[in-house]
């Protein structure tokens, strides 16, 4: 049994199988463009603000046995990201993106998470991961999915929550022995503050004994370089991926 840890209590679980990881295709009696069509009314929901829509077409992808993962990041995460361009030009305002991320959250939180979590198959713990989104940052969405994706991969998984301060990392990774330590950030400002939390975990004397992972829309790989982390991942199916590599667990 393993606990995932986070902000609204623990869930047990068992692991999820190699397979659904890997399964990116809807299963049967769906074409590529009912698919596409479904993907296509998430983002929609997501763009016109409009959570039961979202929901509504969340649950449609399932019953089309569309991957709940490829639903997130094929349809209401790239609605989110038309939101995020909108805004930055000057269309919309702050209430615009609280309104969209609460559709996405909603059909994530009730329908797909739900069942990412449901398909799971005994296995051996690969590693203990603590994560968190960086102080002063309160996006979680993204760093929630690779939470998730992490645990029914096999990882033993600490969610520090979001707007989580240096310290508390460092504190995290020392108690449960952590393997990987890795930050969300999406903000430029909040970038710098995944360097600190390497810095933190030299200062501690722990560096050598965790890989560090790095994430979140800002992040590239030229910048984990830059700091010095172990890794980057620019999805939840990568963060997967790197963690395996990290460990040597592939
Ligand atoms: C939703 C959203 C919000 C919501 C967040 C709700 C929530 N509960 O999370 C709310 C409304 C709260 C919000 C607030 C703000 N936001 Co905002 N927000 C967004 C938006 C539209 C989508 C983010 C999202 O959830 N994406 C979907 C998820 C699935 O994707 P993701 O987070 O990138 O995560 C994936 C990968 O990055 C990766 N990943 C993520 N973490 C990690 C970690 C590791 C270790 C690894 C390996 C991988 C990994 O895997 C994830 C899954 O695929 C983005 C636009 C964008 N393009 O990102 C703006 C955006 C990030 N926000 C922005 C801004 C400016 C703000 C505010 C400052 C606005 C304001 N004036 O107050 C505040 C910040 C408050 C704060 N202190 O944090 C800017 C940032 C600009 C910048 N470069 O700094 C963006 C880019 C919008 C824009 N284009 O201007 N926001």
């Amino acid at each position: 049994m393993i606990v995932l840890s986070g902000e609204h209590g623990a869930l047990n679980h068992t692991l999820i199988s190699e397979k659904f990881i890997n399964t990116r295709e809807p299963h049967s009696g769906t074409g590529p463009n009912m698919s596409h069509e479904v993907l296509e009314e998430m983002k929609n929901a997501v763009v016109n603000f409009d959570a039961e829509g979202a929901v509504e077409s969340a649950r449609k992808a399932l019953k089309m046995g569309i991957d709940p993962v490829e639903a997130i990041e094929g349809g209401l995460t790239k609605g989110l990201r038309i939101i995020g361009e909108r805004f930055e030009k000057g269309e919309l305002f702050l209430m615009h993106i609280v309104a969209a991320a609460e559709a996405a959250k909603r059909a994530i939180d009730g329908i797909l998470q739900p069942e990412i979590l449901k398909r799971k198959a005994e296995r051996k713990v690969l590693g203990r991961v603590v994560i968190g989104t960086v102080a002063g940052d309160i996006h979680e969405i993204g760093k929630n999915l690779v939470a998730v994706m992490l645990f029914i991969a096999g990882f033993e998984v600490f969610d520090l929550g979001r707007d989580v301060p240096v310290e508390e990392f460092v504190k995290k990774a020392k108690d449960v022995k952590a393997d990987i330590v890795a930050t969300s950030a999406l903000l430029s400002t909040t970038l710098l503050v995944q360097q600190e939390i390497i810095q933190a975990l030299e200062a501690a004397g722990i560096r050598d004994k965790v890989k560090v992972m790095v994430g979140g829309a800002p992040v590239t790989e030229e910048w984990a370089e830059r700091i010095g982390a172990d890794g980057y991942g620019a999805d939840a199916m990568e963060a997967v991926s790197i963690a395996k590599r990290l460990l040597g667990v592939e």
